[in-house]
């Protein structure tokens, strides 16, 4: 395994210094490759997140559940088989093989006598962050083992999962109030969670109370968020493009998503500008349209628009499927791109508004039609996205079926 405790000042360089750096070492020689790399970058990132908690706590459908899978589908761990874990073992991303989520022997296994025996097999250094799991309470050994990672240097979650059938349970009392029973069993989780001398291990924020079964409810999405907040920049951007929107329906996720993206589109505008190609029909500038159209593909992947006929696509109102449809059109091929670029350029591109990047890349490249057409292009190709997008999530919001309140 990769070792993961690089030193984070290399994680959190930005682009631009990055790209001032190289700049000044080469000149624009080479910058396209360079800056295509640093596109490339995510992809490369390997995430390492380990998940611990006795068997049958609900690690396997966490760990299809934050990628989207449903328990039966392709490529998603086997739920409900009481196995032990001896060695840490992954659990696979079906999309990215470097996110790697780690079933981690439970701490309460046999086979551990001591703190120190389990921290030798487990090896904290290989994991970006930890999850605790319990279905019911945590215990002692929870609390050692969060403080044995505490030490560490690496960030731990508490997550009491099932919550689902807490709800079923109790709201068929007539005292039923959904804060409190949420309450009672935060303050339940936590009564374990304190060290030696009865300080606290973990505040009330940082347990996290989902239902794997159903992820649109309760702490999940706030949990997906915390999780990608404790990781490195790289690794962040990687599990943000890796997670699926639809799973906890969640704007936030998909705003970071277009953050991300938003952020690098200069680095595609370089790209771009840095290599003279001949100028497509219609433009009176070269832009680097294959490099265009690849990235415009990452956003409709990434940000999950559905295809046609897809399982989503099929619960769509007619408005939005239309939408969806249109954006394929206009967006999925070399020759639609190349339209609106075209239009673009016929409504006068400006390019004083990219001044701004001459200092990061030279006016060489910045102050280029190339750089704010490429620019002009793929700003409304996100824009687009992300209002489909959001049309689809309503969508599915609504026509999510939650039988949780059904009997
Ligand atoms: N109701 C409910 N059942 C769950 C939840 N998470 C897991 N389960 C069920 O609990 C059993 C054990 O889950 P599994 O993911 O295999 O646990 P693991 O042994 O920790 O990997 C399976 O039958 C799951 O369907 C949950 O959030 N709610
Ligand atoms: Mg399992």
């Amino acid at each position: 395994m990769a070792d993961v405790s690089t030193p984070l000042e290399d994680h959190e360089m930005t682009d631009e210094a990055e790209i001032q750096n190289y700049v000044k070492q080469n000149g624009v020689n080479g910058i396209s490759e360079f800056l295509k790399e640093k596109l490339d970058a995510w992809k490369k990132t390997e995430v390492h997140i380990g998940i611990t908690g006795d068997s049958g706590t609900g690690k396997s459908s966490f760990a299809n559940a934050i990628k989207g899978l449903a328990d039966d589908s392709d490529g998603a761990a086997k739920t409900g088989v009481v196995e032990v874990t001896l060695e840490p073992t992954p659990f696979d991303h079906p999309e990215n093989p470097n996110i790697k989520i780690w079933d981690l022997p439970g701490i309460g296994t046999q086979t551990f006598p001591d703190l120190e025996t389990y921290c030798d097999k487990i090896q904290f250094d290989n994991y970006h962050t930890f999850l605790i799991f319990s279905g019911t309470r945590f215990t002692k050994n929870d609390a050692m083992l969060a403080q044995e990672i505490r030490k560490q240097g690496r960030s731990f979650f508490f997550i009491r999962t099932k919550i689902d059938e807490n709800y079923r349970a109790e709201k068929r009392k007539k005292s039923f109030n959904e804060a409190d029973m949420l309450r009672d069993i935060r303050l339940d989780c936590l009564k374990n969670l304190v060290d030696e001398d009865y300080n606290p291990i973990s505040g009330e924020d940082n347990i996290f109370l989902i239902s794997n079964h159903y992820p649109r409810r309760w702490d999940f999405d706030r949990l997906t968020r915390a999780i990608l907040d404790a990781l490195p920049r790289y690794q962040r951007e990687s599990l943000t493009l890796s997670l699926n929107a639809l799973t906890s329906l969640s704007r936030e996720i998909l705003k970071r998503k277009v953050d991300i993206f938003k952020r690098r589109m200069w680095l595609v505008a370089g790209a771009s500008a840095a290599v003279a190609l001949a100028p497509i029909p219609g433009l009176s500038f070269g832009v680097d349209m294959v490099l265009i159209s690849y990235e415009i593909s990452q956003y409709l992947a990434q940000i999950g628009i559905p295809k046609e006929g897809s399982e989503i696509f099929d619960i769509l109102a007619d408005t939005t499927k239309k939408q969806v449809i249109s954006l394929y059109l206009n967006f999925a091929s070399t020759a639609g791109i190349s339209a609106i670029l075209a239009r673009e350029a016929g409504a006068g591109i400006v390019t004083e508004e990219f001044v701004r990047f001459i200092p990061f890349i030279g006016s060489a490249i910045a102050s280029t039609l190339s750089f704010a057409g490429t620019f002009a292009v793929l700003r409304i190709a996100l824009n687009k996205i992300e209002a489909v997008a959001l049309a689809v999530l309503e969508d599915a919001a609504q026509r999510s079926v939650d039988n949780l309140d059904r009997d």
